[in-house]
């Protein structure tokens, strides 16, 4: 971007949320002019890019932020009609695949039906010729998985609502390139975690709790399934590619991931060893438990965190996405699950 010439301008929702975060700063740092949905809540909900918006990107105007919600076409449009973005990243959903089956028809409202509105947005504005779209597509499309690795051609089959909702968010991502010409692309995004995961996601749980636990203000860690196997990697290495996704002559859609799997035992392994503490893991099933040295249990399974149908492993295949858009993540395992395990002991100091 030259001097002279406009900024580019950015439109993303779930703006408040980890990606968003992530994702807000990258884009602000390459000049963009950056605009946020985030929507009504009783409590403040900016606590991630309040560094942004109350500093100098906040002060010129160039992070703006607005309020819409994916469940209401008429903010939806308006945003869209008023900041016209070169490119929009769709990153809002309920995200959490095991409230999904608690809250299946909203799941579907927000992540289904909301990625539709916004695309229609885009069209019925006369847009289609002018903003690219990312949709943030996931690895629950795999579910069941059909092989392994999974690529850009493993077959999908959603394990929750919250992947049949992503399902239905994937194909008419690509329906809406295929029929109206739209620049539209699909990353197909394995587990990426930080410091700023949310505090229910299991990696960022384990942390958490570890260093409360290290610091004497919390007993026990209760988990789900220890077995699960998972493709982990750190969200800020993820959102770079999301916007190379969009700086290619032709849209298409990639998987991105490490290529490198580990278990739930693994990440809590990691995390205790970050943390400089010792867990050994005795029995099985909903008996397996974690002591630490002198006995004391400090983790335990509890069948409250189990899914009605859990997706058991996960891991993939990014080739595609080295080989075009020469992305490869930074971030190994142990440095992504120090790096959150000091922010967490920090924060437990803190706060303690
Ligand atoms: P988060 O849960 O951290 O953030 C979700 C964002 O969406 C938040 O800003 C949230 O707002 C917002 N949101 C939720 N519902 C609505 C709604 N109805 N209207 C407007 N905004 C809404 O998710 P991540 O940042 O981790 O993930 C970003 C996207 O990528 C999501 O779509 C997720 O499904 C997908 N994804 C994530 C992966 C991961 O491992 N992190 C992997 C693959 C895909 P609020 O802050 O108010 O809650
Ligand atoms: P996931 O992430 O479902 O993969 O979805 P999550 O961290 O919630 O679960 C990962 C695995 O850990 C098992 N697990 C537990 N999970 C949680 N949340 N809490 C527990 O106590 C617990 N114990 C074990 C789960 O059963 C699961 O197998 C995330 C989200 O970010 C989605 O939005 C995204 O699309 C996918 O990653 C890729």
């Amino acid at each position: 971007m030259t001097q002279n010439s406009s900024p580019k301008v950015a439109l993303i929702t779930g703006v408040t949320g980890q990606d968003g975060a992530y994702l807000s700063e990258f884009l602000l740092s390459k000049g963009y002019q950056v605009h946020g949905i985030k929507r009504r809540t009783s409590l403040f909900n900016t606590a991630r890019i309040d560094h942004l918006f109350d500093g100098e990107y906040g002060r010129s105007g160039q992070f703006v932020l607005h309020h819409g919600d994916m469940t209401d076409s008429s903010s939806l449009t308006h945003i869209l009609q008023q900041t016209k973005p070169d490119e929009v990243y769709n990153l809002a959903a309920q995200s959490h695949v095991a409230v999904s089956f608690e809250e299946p028809e909203y799941t579907a409202n927000s992540d289904a039906l909301g990625t539709l509105r916004l695309l229609e947005a885009i069209r019925i504005l006369g847009l289609a010729d002018k903003s690219k779209f990312y949709q943030a597509s996931t690895s629950e499309l795999y579910g069941l998985v059909q092989e392994t690795p999974q690529t850009e051609r493993t077959p999908f089959y959603p394990r929750s609502p919250y992947g049949v909702a992503k399902l239905y968010a994937y194909w008419i991502t690509v329906n809406y390139r295929e029929a109206y010409g739209l620049y539209a692309c699909n990353g197909i995004l394995f587990n990426h975690e930080s410091p700023l995961r949310g505090e229910t996601f299991v990696t960022r749980k384990i942390t958490r709790a570890l260093a409360r636990i290290k610091l004497g203000q919390q007993d026990v860690l209760k988990l789900g399934n220890l077995d699960a196997l998972r493709d982990w990697g750190h969200a800020r290495d993820y959102v770079e590619m999301q916007w190379l996704m969009l700086q290619q002559d032709e849209p298409e859609d990639f998987v991105i991931a490490t290529g490198v799997q580990y278990s739930v035992r693994d990440f809590v392994l990691a995390a205790a060893q970050a943390l400089g503490m010792t867990i050994n893991f005795e029995g099985q099933g909903v008996d397996e438990v974690g002591r630490d040295p002198s006995g004391k249990v400090i983790v335990s399974v509890d069948p409250r965190y189990f899914r009605p149908t859990e997706v058991e492993t996960l891991l993939g295949d990014a080739s595609k996405a080295k080989q075009k858009l020469g992305w490869t993540p930074l971030t190994s395992f142990p440095d992504l699950v120090a790096e959150m395990a000091e922010a967490d002991l920090k924060e437990a100091e803190k706060n303690g």
